[in-house]
């Protein structure tokens, strides 16, 4: 089994590095954040996932996890940091780029070094690969070097890290082949070998299909109300058509990676990457057009009491990174409202019955299950006003329509449809 050193601890670093210690491997964690690097050690995490604790307890029991702040020599690194974007959208690879510094001071010959962070195209054959090069070693004469992008779906974590299809782009097939010996010791999905840019290219070209198509489905949202149509009855029976498959409409898209990646297609090629910008564009701009909906029908923010479900960025995952529903809240107290936030994740108390006491309004921001079981009944009792703005459209409307409240679903229009001219 391979000393494996796993450079950055976070939502991939860290079950990867428990998962590669679970299956023999000697693993040695490396993090900036000592409080992580306790933790670990101690077979402890703070980030929610179903089923990481338990790995994360296997792991440090195993004696094959070992973590620290200062890098340490080993035969592979896997390089797995963030890579935010910077107020110009351009990526912020400064916490790669400090990663490779280290794992260059301590890089010897036949080493192998795997990044998973999402990078634009040309990282690590460029910028990736001269840091490495600062140790004296060359890529492929004296180590091997490959980009291996995480494609691991918060919420299902655990399990799409061993199942899911892993691409294993490398400087040279060598590279190629040792990466994908280390990805076999637990990876039951199939190993597929290509050249180190393509596979930057693939992983930002998954994540903005995603982006795409969302953009899609909200830009139909809008279409829908302006016309006087349900978009979610529209969006379901598109769907009968046996090539058509639409994404949800929503309050906009949040999270770490899918508002993040299609700009480094636009930095890479900001002539060409149109359709990837309105995309994003688009997507941006539902959390305002939220924020209408609610205006329009409390008449005015000032001064209403607003209770919003949900501040995490998508359904029963407890992460706000880039969460809509934060900019949501944000802009209706910019307008005057008080808002209460809930959010049945991280902050399930006061209970939301409690929360909408003397409440205007409730708007639904992310369709965590524990929602669905609210009870209209019990709420209109305790609310000033009954108004409900369902921005997922998972709520049962008629239900709450027959407790006389009044239900805005994003994406169904207030007006009937009416002929076009009139
Ligand atoms: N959303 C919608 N409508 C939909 C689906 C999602 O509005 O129909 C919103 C969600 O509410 C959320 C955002 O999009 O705010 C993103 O959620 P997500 O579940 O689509 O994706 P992430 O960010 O949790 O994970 C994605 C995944 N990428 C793809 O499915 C192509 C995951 O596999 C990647 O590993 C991850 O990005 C990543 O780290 O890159």
């Amino acid at each position: 089994m391979a000393s494996i050193s796993v450079v950055g601890l976070g939502y991939v670093g860290l079950p990867t590095a428990s998962m590669l210690a679970s299956r023999g491997h000697d693993v040695y964690g490396l993090d900036t954040n000592e409080r992580t690097v306790r933790e670990l050690s101690e077979g402890r995490t703070d980030i929610r996932e179903p089923e990481l604790d338990t790995l994360v307890q296997a792991a440090a029991a195993s004696g094959h996890l070992h973590c620290g702040t200062t890098a340490r020599p080993a035969d592979v690194f896997i390089i797995a940091v963030g890579t935010p974007i910077q107020a110009d959208h351009s990526a912020d690879l400064g916490a790669v780029m400090a990663a490779a510094r280290s794992v260059a001071t301590v890089l010897k010959r036949g080493d192998l070094v795997i990044l998973e962070s999402t990078v634009p195209p040309g990282t690590t054959v460029g910028p990736l690969r001269e840091i490495l090069e600062t140790s004296g070693l060359r890529a492929g004469r004296d180590f091997r070097l490959s980009h291996c992008p995480e494609r691991v779906l918060p919420g299902n974590l655990i399990l799409e890290l061993v199942t899911n299809d892993r691409i294993i782009g490398g400087f040279d097939e060598a590279s190629s082949r040792a990466s994908s010996e280390v990805y076999r010791s637990f990876v039951t999905g199939k190993l597929l070998e290509t050249d180190a840019t393509t596979a930057e290219l693939v992983k930002l070209m998954e994540n903005t299909f995603r982006d795409v198509n969302i953009a899609l489905a909200n830009e139909f949202a809008l279409i829908a109300e302006r016309l006087g149509i349900d978009a979610w009855e529209a969006i379901r029976l598109a769907g009968h058509h046996p090539r058509v498959k639409f994404m949800s409409p929503g309050p906009g898209v949040g999270g770490h990676c899918i508002p993040v990646d299609p700009w480094f297609v636009v930095e890479a090629a900001p002539d060409l990457a149109k359709l990837i910008a309105t995309a994003r564009a688009v997507n941006d701009g539902m959390p305002a057009h939220v924020v209408q909906l609610v205006r329009a029908a409390l008449t005015d923010l000032a001064g209403a009491i607003i209770v919003t479900l949900g501040t995490t960025y998508k359904a029963d995952v407890a992460d706000t990174r880039e969460s809509p529903a934060a900019h949501v809240i944000h802009a209706l107290r910019h307008q005057g409202a008080t808002v209460r936030a809930h959010d049945a994740l991280l902050s399930p108390e006061p209970a939301v019955e409690e929360l909408a006491s003397g409440a205007d309004a409730l708007v639904l921001l992310v369709d965590h299950k524990a929602y669905r079981q609210l009870d209209p009944q019990a709420l209109a009792r305790r609310m000033h006003q009954r108004i409900i703005v369902d921005t997922r459209g998972k709520l049962d409307r008629e239900a709450w329509r027959a407790r006389g409240f009044e239900v805005i679903v994003l994406g169904e229009s207030r007006h009937p449809a009416r002929p076009v001219g009139q």
